[in-house]
């Protein structure tokens, strides 16, 4: 039993969607928690005039009944109110009429930094429109929606996943960034509470918990860098200096430091799991950076259209969503149960015999 996510949209087409296999039967989701987190990831410091466009909210196509999933697939939708503004461009069946609205020209002029030059020549397209819209980071929306459910599923065994900005200077730094028509980027750290030992296996490359967190994160847009634990702090340190001691206490075996980041031997070992991720500058410029036209194969200046000058508060939310769905596939691969009361029953009987219990 296991996990899965397909998210499918386009960043101006009609909408977002996210379809989540593998859940229990039984499990209360609750429209209020779905939409806060999707709330979260639209607001922060430096975010584009898009975000005023947007009011994303979460629609269940199937899945669910009266609040509750039904143990089969679960189809989130997350509509993109600018697609009014791309109806022509953006339409998925050949548009009628005369070209109206936004996007209605060939984009030719790849930025460095998105997806425009490496999609063209992956997939042969004329116009970077058909890379750019679906690699856009519009699309953590969906993935922010599916992780709201994974986080409700983790709140049944008591597993919290809850992140933050790295350093205090971000505003600061975007203002500046603005003035001068640039972009930046910064680091996030996500820690999860609760998370019981053995979750991950070093049985296989896989299944290890510590790379399977860092693909869940460092595959979410601009993120360039993941760390678990004190990761390349610790490359520095004695052994003697790098890791957590063991000691026994009412709770059962626990560390009183965690540099680990809560993963030994690509296992969790019950202490907090701890990811950091580094975001690159966003790579709309409205200064742009050097490039070459496609079309003429000609010098000339990248792409400037509406962009964030930076989205790392909304990567906060989008790397929580993206660590909550990796624990949770880990939780169901470990815990099983076509009903939620089988999976909770599971959490509390593997309890029992490790004899361990959380901060
Ligand atoms: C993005 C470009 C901008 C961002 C977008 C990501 O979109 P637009 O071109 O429509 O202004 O706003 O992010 C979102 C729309 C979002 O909801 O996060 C990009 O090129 O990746």
């Amino acid at each position: 039993m296991t996990l899965e996510l397909v998210v499918a949209g386009e960043s101006h087409g009609p909408a977002l969607v996210a379809v989540v296999t593998g859940l229990p039967a039984g499990l209360v989701l609750e429209q209020d928690a779905i939409d806060g987190d999707l709330r979260r990831r639209q607001q922060g410091y430096g975010r584009s005039p898009r975000q005023q466009i947007e009011t994303d909210e979460v629609e269940v196509l199937a899945g669910l009944r009266h609040g509750r999933t039904l143990g089969t697939p679960l189809a989130l939708v997350v509509r993109n109110r600018d697609h009014a503004n791309w109806a022509w461009s953006m339409s998925p069946w050949p548009p009628e009429g005369e070209p109206s609205g936004k996007g209605t020209k060939a984009m030719t002029l790849p930025r460095p930094g998105h997806a425009d030059l490496a999609g063209a020549l992956k997939f042969g397209l004329a116009d970077l429109r058909d890379a750019l819209e679906h690699a856009s980071a519009r699309h953590t929306a969906a993935a922010v929606a599916a992780g709201a459910v994974a986080k409700a599923l983790l709140a049944e065994i008591g597993i919290a996943v809850a992140g933050q900005v790295v350093g205090d200077d971000l505003e600061q730094r975007i203002d500046a960034a603005r003035a001068e028509r640039d972009t930046v980027g910064g680091v996030v750290e996500v820690r999860a509470r609760g998370v019981p030992p053995g979750l991950g296996s070093y049985a296989t490359r896989e299944q290890r918990l510590d790379a399977r967190l860092a693909g869940a994160v460092m595959g979410i847009q601009a993120v360039k860098g993941v760390e678990i634990g004190d990761g390349f702090e610790i490359a520095g340190l004695r052994g003697s200096q790098a890791h957590d001691e063991i000691v026994r206490d009412e709770r059962g075996l626990h560390r009183e430091t965690n540099r680990a980041g809560g993963i030994e031997a690509g296992v969790s070992n019950g202490e907090e799991i701890v990811v950091r991720a580094a975001m690159k500058p966003l790579p709309t410029l409205m200064r742009p950076l050097r490039s070459v036209d496609l079309e003429t194969g000609q010098p000339a200046e990248a792409l400037v259209e509406r962009s964030d000058v930076a989205a790392v508060e909304a990567l906060v939310v989008v790397a929580e969503a993206g660590v909550a769905f990796e624990l949770a596939r880990a939780a169901r691969e470990k815990l099983g149960g076509d009903s939620l009361v089988d999976f909770v029953n599971a959490h509390r009987s593997y309890l029992e015999r490790i004899d361990w219990s959380p901060r």
